[in-house]
């Protein structure tokens, strides 16, 4: 007979493959041997080791659900679990890994030329080369369609393009070697993408300053991406117009978050968990005895849980082809607010533990702000989904 799992609920891993298996616990092993013991450190110094992704290269972990170019070619519930393994250890972590997988090089293998698939992918799959993703502006966050960035024909240069203005909080952006920069084509007003790199680009006309003193996603690197008439090639403007573009990226890397989130809050759980069953307070009792203790761990395995189920269902219907975009902002919205608001509840069984870093809690609680505001922030994705339900946009 079956027993209940408090780590699988619902048996959810009963719906993967033996090879989806394998790939998330080659995934755990990894992250939990090798991130794991960096991340205290990380996180109070606000260090991303460039290396990481060197290692997440080698085991294929980088654009893992590519076909070809160097990539593994998974399944995207494959690539999910990965997502979610590396999101356990911390959110920055996965942010690192998301942008180089899901945003820059979905973007090339999606709009990309053989010629530009076949310079930048391979590379980007083993980590030799790290990339970055520049939609968000100082003036323009959740609506980029309004994006001031401009390219133009290069005044001196024939047949380069002259790139300029500011894109801000963007991952990874002072450690890249490649950003893929999306900019109004001063032609058409059209937005495209632009694929930018630091070696070619002469002094002055591309800085990529840090943003320093974050009180979120501390272990990953966040930076700017300014440009002033950077000069950039013809051939490595991508194949698409408008933000279809870098919305079908987003597509990808928010359905890695539905599953990164949970991952996340298992960890929450499976720490507040323990601490209840040897935290003993009133007549040397544990507080997992307490029913106030109880529900705070029944609803966040509850919400991880259905987190976990749900992104597997929207994963499996990407790989069918009957994947729409507002399923993945049902589970991006869902599964971060829940992951969200359950951190913060356990975050409570700890006392006032939880104020020590030691405790991994609070190091979840303030990532996870960060991840139900990127890539959509959760109201946003209510709005996306309030106009697939009503007809009736609300943006403006
Ligand atoms: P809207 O009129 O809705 O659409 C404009 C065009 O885009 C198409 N489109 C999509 N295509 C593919 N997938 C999707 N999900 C799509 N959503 C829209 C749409 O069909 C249309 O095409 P066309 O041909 O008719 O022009 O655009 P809008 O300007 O009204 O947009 C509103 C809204 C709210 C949906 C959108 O702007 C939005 O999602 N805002 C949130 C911004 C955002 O997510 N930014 C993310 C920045 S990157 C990031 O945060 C990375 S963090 C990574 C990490 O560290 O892990
Ligand atoms: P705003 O758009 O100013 O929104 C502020 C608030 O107003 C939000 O709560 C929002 O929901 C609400 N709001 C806005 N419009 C409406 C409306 N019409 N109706 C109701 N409410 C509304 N961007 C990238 O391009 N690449 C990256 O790699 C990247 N990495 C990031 C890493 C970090 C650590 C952070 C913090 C951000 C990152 N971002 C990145 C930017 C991120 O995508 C944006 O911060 C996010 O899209 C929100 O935009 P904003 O900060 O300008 O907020």
């Amino acid at each position: 007979t079956a027993s209940f799992n408090w780590e699988d609920p619902l048996a959810t891993s009963e719906l993967y493959t033996e090879e989806e298996l394998a790939i998330q616990d080659t995934a755990r092993q990894y992250c939990q041997e090798r991130l794991l013991p960096r991340v205290l450190d990380a996180y109070r110094n606000e260090h991303y080791d460039r290396k990481i992704l060197e290692e997440m290269g080698e085991l294929g972990l980088l654009g893992a659900s590519i076909k070809g170019y160097g990539c593994a070619g998974v399944t995207t519930v494959a690539s999910g679990l990965i997502a979610k393994e590396v999101e356990r250890v911390d959110s920055g972590y996965r942010s690192g890994m998301s942008v180089q997988s899901s945003l820059i090089m979905t973007g090339i293998n999606e709009f990309g030329t053989t010629n530009q698939k076949e310079r930048f992918l391979p590379d980007l799959a083993r980590g030799k080369i790290a990339g970055c993703f520049g939609l968000t502006e100082p003036n323009h966050g959740s609506d980029p369609g309004s994006m001031e960035t401009i390219a133009k024909e290069h005044p001196n240069k024939k047949g380069y393009f002259s790139l300029s203005g500011a894109k801000t909080w963007i991952t990874n952006s002072p450690i890249s070697d490649v950003f893929l920069v999306w900019a109004k084509l001063e032609s058409t007003g059209k937005i495209r993408g632009f694929l930018v790199e630091r070696e070619k680009c002469p002094p002055g006309t591309l800085e990529t300053p840090a943003i320093k003193d974050k009180n979120g996603l501390r272990a990953s690197i966040t930076g700017m991406i300014q440009m002033e008439n950077c000069p950039v090639p013809v051939e490595n403007m991508l194949e698409v117009e408008g933000l279809t573009g870098p919305f079908t990226c987003l597509n990808s890397a928010r359905l890695g978050i539905a599953f990164g989130a949970i991952g996340a809050l298992e960890d929450c759980l499976s720490r507040a968990r323990s601490y209840a069953l040897e935290r003993k307070q009133f007549r040397g009792n544990p507080l997992a005895k307490y029913q106030l203790i109880q529900k705070k761990l029944a609803d966040a395995a509850t919400d991880a849980a259905y987190g976990s189920l749900a992104a597997t269902q929207v994963a499996r219907l990407k790989d069918s082809g009957s994947l729409t975009p507002e399923m993945i902002s049902m589970v991006k919205r869902q599964n971060c607010d829940r992951a969200l608001a359950g951190a913060r509840l356990l975050q409570e069984i700890f006392g006032g533990n939880a104020a020590s870093d030691e405790y991994h809690i609070g190091r979840h609680v303030a990532n996870l702000f960060v991840v139900q505001t990127y890539e959509g922030q959760s109201d946003i994705h209510s709005l996306i989904l309030g106009r697939a339900i009503t007809g009736v946009q609300a943006f403006c």
